[in-house]
């Protein structure tokens, strides 16, 4: 990804993209959006839109009141889309959020269905020892394969507890009785309780993945999936965990999984956006503070105002 002949080039990587109002090359960002359509079966086609329409529907306020800040001081750059496919795509979106964590920045990744994160959680393992992954999902995920694929999208996580990662599973309330065995070993939550997941984010791994296969939410928020499941969960009920985790812990990857746009109806795409740039503002709210983002962004505001002057 990061070749010298290509800064020559206007469209790759490294040419200044406009992005909610700051002007960023790949080298000046720290949080990197990063569009993976990848489909591992026939039923999740349709999320091959998912991070087009995700980007395209970027839909939101820059400033956070609930944060407290503008989370697009995290300087945040879109990385251009291409298609990935089979076991070769699979690769290729590893060595991609690899790079990404190499360069010390953050990889949010854009599904796509599930079976990407098997592939990013590899690459954040291969970069921090002591990981651990919040896997948000309605499923287990614990097939050993679906579809005659290993890598499936059934088969996150069983395939990354194989490598020996530690997981939390928040939102499971669908599971195979062939996956019943495998699934009662594992660390699986439907909703928490305040108590429960106070002592979720104490026993996590100081590096987190947070891994969201949006049909943890109830399909009243989010229709727009290919295997839906009934009470799911509440925007806070996923936003709330995810506080504890960014308050406490280093959260060193994020990818949202499993949009299948419906055409005509933006709103689930808004939603996929709008939970993307919270979840980067979650992780950087306390490094803001810390070196006063806050104020970051009316020095820009200021900055612009005195140029056009
Ligand atoms: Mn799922």
């Amino acid at each position: 990804m990061v070749k010298k002949e290509e800064k020559q080039n206007n469209n790759s990587v490294f040419k200044k993209v406009d992005f909610m109002g700051l002007e960023l090359t790949y080298d000046e960002a720290k949080t990197i959006l990063f569009p993976a359509p990848y489909s591992s079966t026939s039923l999740t086609q349709g999320t091959l839109d998912g991070p087009s329409e995700i980007i395209q529907n970027w839909n939101m306020e820059d400033y956070d009141l609930e944060l407290n800040y503008a989370p697009c001081t995290a300087k945040i750059y879109p990385l251009p889309e291409k298609l990935y496919e089979g076991e070769k795509g699979l690769q290729e979106i590893h060595d991609i959020t690899g790079q990404i964590i190499k360069d010390k920045k953050l990889p949010v990744v854009l599904g796509g269905d599930h079976a990407i994160s098997i592939s990013t959680v590899k690459a954040a393992s291969e970069s921090y020892n002591n990981l651990s992954v919040v896997i948000f999902d309605a499923h287990t995920d614990m097939k050993d394969s679906f579809d005659n694929k290993k890598n499936s999208n059934l088969s996150v996580a069983k395939r990354i507890s194989e490598t020996g990662v530690d997981i939390v599973q928040i939102g499971i309330r669908s599971v195979g009785s062939e996956e019943l065995e495998d699934a009662e070993k594992m660390k699986a939550y439907c909703r928490v309780t305040e108590k429960e997941i106070n002592q979720i984010v104490k026993d996590l791994n100081d590096n987190v993945y947070i891994s969201i296969d949006v049909d943890a939410f109830d399909p009243s928020i989010m229709p727009a999936t290919p295997m839906p499941e009934p009470w799911g969960l509440k925007w806070e009920e996923v936003i709330a965990p995810l506080k504890k985790i960014g308050n406490k812990k280093n959260i060193v990857g994020i990818d949202i999984t499993e949009l299948s746009p419906i055409h005509g109806f933006s709103t689930p795409n808004v939603i996929c956006a709008q939970l993307a740039y919270k979840a980067i503002g979650i992780k950087y709210r306390r490094q803001a503070e810390e070196e006063g983002w806050e104020n970051y962004y009316e020095k820009q505001i200021k900055e612009k105002k005195a140029v056009n002057r």
